[in-house]
């Protein structure tokens, strides 16, 4: 019998671990200017993209991370017009984003245009809405761009970001938060990708740390992704003004008007707010 090729993603933040996935066909592979970009198919999970080694997505968990980014905040106070995007060349957050007919203009900010390339030609389904008129991609480093950016001018802004190590590590920066906030309306909100509390709670407390100074409401929430190491992940909400459980807007009926969800389940809400005690007290800030 023939053997199986593995791969094995080795977390960059915590050493004792990996996870590992057959690798069935390699579809594409390649050098950008900024990092290796991998394509390779899994019999269960479809195609998977890696960058840098890193398992970004495959096509059976995409929307479990794409809803939760893009649902979580979108659903709570006055409906957004004007939305940010960084990293997220994929397009998985523009086409959730697309679902919401109040906004006008999405600001796509992604350091490597080969994603977008790779994206456009493998995972047609998640970057179906990177042509769409409303969205203005610039291909840029996010943290410059957010340091060029005039002030209060974005509604929502989500941080679509890898680890925190290599091409990623900008966008986990103290200054990189501070001018988020800047850059934000006076009732803006800012997502944060923020990592998987089981492997790396240190790294997450000092994010939240730092969110907290400069927001006055910061609440992680978890989400499972099963090519990310340990599964669980968490995203963080950091709010000027309106809160994720008080502020969601529904019709009378209670609904939220999301439409049809894989994974986001508006009734679970308050539930992706919760966490095992022990993570809590590892993750809360000082
Ligand atoms: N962004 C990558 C999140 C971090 C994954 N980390 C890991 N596998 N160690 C996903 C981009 C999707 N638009």
């Amino acid at each position: 019998m023939q053997q199986k090729e593995w791969f094995i993603e080795k977390s960059t933040l915590n050493p004792s671990y990996g996870t590992a996935l057959t690798k069935e066909e390699i579809l594409f592979k390649e050098k950008s200017a900024f990092q290796e970009i991998e394509v390779f198919r899994n019999q269960f999970f479809g195609k998977v993209l890696l960058l840098d080694g890193i398992v970004m997505f495959s096509e059976r968990d995409e929307r479990s991370y794409h809803e939760m980014i893009v649902h979580i905040p979108l659903q709570v106070g006055p409906a957004p017009k004007r939305v940010l995007v960084l990293g997220g060349g994929d397009g998985g957050v523009v086409r959730e984003l697309l679902k919401y007919p109040s906004i006008n203009e999405i600001h796509l900010v992604e350091i490597d245009q080969k994603v977008c390339e790779v994206a456009e030609q493998f995972f047609p389904e998640v970057s179906s809405g990177l042509r769409d008129p409303r969205v203005k991609i610039t291909f840029q480093d996010g943290l410059t761009f957010v340091q060029k950016a005039p002030s209060a001018q974005f509604d929502v802004i989500l941080s679509d970001s890898t680890d925190p190590a290599g091409v990623g590590a900008r966008l986990h920066t103290e200054s990189f938060f501070e001018e988020c906030a800047r850059i934000l309306t006076k009732e803006g909100i800012m997502v944060n990708q923020s990592g998987a509390p089981l492997l790396f709670p240190e790294k997450i407390r000092h994010e939240q740390d730092i969110l907290s100074r400069l927001f006055p409401l910061v609440m992680p929430y978890w989400y499972l992704m099963p090519t990310y190491p340990s599964c669980l992940w968490l995203f963080t909400f950091a709010s000027k003004k309106w809160h994720p459980l008080n502020d969601v807007r529904t019709n009378t009926r209670g609904e939220q008007s999301v439409g049809k969800t894989q994974y986001y389940n508006q009734n679970y809400r308050r539930a992706y707010f919760q966490l095992p005690p022990y993570l809590k007290e590892q993750i809360k800030p000082e």
